[in-house]
């Protein structure tokens, strides 16, 4: 299996999915990941949202009296398709900067084959990670579900572990959740995106599929800003929405190669009816 499929940590349960594992260092080490409780399991005021699904990974608050807690969440072993890229959700669960860091880690499995070498991983992301707003945003963001795609179109070939590392400050850090995470070639965006022959009520929608068989189109007014979704289409082009008469109108289309793969969003076409 050339990809890694879509990881949505959904278990009876909250034991890492197989093959996946926890390390950490010896500070604050009765924190450690494992999954966030099913909704109808949590305690009151711990009901963490996941993405689709009631669980998400879960790395509890750090609070020691000295020292720096480091957890590494690693990945199964799994091939890196060829263009691959790496995508998951992530939020955290305090609105102010508790001065957590955070990094996505990668390590070949020739020289690490069990994934426990936590000396032979290195950084997807820079030599000092994400803070807080950089994974996050500031303020009530850092409680919102955000994507984070990083390239791993150096890695195609290799059997790889990836970690998801923190590294909390002394006292309260910030808890992290994680969820849908996979790794698949990249779904490539379609090319040249027009809108021709407008009637009163349609237009023709089309581009240069550059590959792809399955598309998300979202049309709105041209003043509107874009939501990030829309109608899923597969069929012969173009597309002929149905549309109001005498309005300004603006699309956006980004192929879909996967129900979790999509490609990016193409920039708006403006169109009048
Ligand atoms: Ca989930
Ligand atoms: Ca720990
Ligand atoms: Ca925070």
């Amino acid at each position: 299996m050339h990809s890694f499929p879509l990881e949505n940590f959904r278990y009876d349960g909250d034991a890492l999915p197989t093959g996946w594992m926890a390390y950490q260092n010896d500070v604050g080490t009765d924190v450690t990941w494992g999954l966030s409780p099913q909704a109808s399991n949590a305690t009151p005021g711990r009901e963490y949202p996941a993405i689709a699904d009631d669980q998400a990974a879960y790395l509890n608050r750090g609070n020691v009296e000295s020292g720096n807690p480091e957890d590494w969440l690693v990945t199964k072993k799994f091939t890196v398709p060829a263009n691959a890229e790496l995508r998951f959700w992530t939020r955290l669960v305090q609105a102010t900067e508790n001065g957590s860091i955070f990094d996505v880690r990668i390590s070949n499995a020739n020289v690490n084959p069990d994934g426990s070498n936590l000396a032979a991983y290195t950084s997807l992301i820079d030599s000092d990670g994400w803070t807080e707003t950089e994974l996050a945003g500031v303020g009530a963001q850092q409680l919102l579900y955000k994507e984070k795609v990083l390239s791993l179109s150096g890695f195609a070939g290799q059997e790889v572990y990836i970690a998801f590392w923190m590294k909390a400050p002394t006292t309260n850090s910030d808890r992290w959740l994680i969820d849908d995470v996979r790794a698949l070639s990249k779904c490539l965006p379609v090319l040249n995106p027009t809108a021709t022959a407008p009637t009163l009520t349609t237009a023709n929608l089309s581009w240069n599929p550059n590959g792809s068989t399955q598309w998300e189109i979202e049309i709105i007014e041209q003043a509107a800003a874009p939501v990030g979704s829309g109608v899923l289409y597969s069929g012969p082009l173009p597309y002929q929405p149905v549309l109001e008469p005498g309005k300004c109108y603006k699309y956006y289309v980004r192929a879909v190669c996967g129900p979790d793969n999509p490609s990016a969003w193409s920039n708006p076409v403006s169109f009048v009816q």
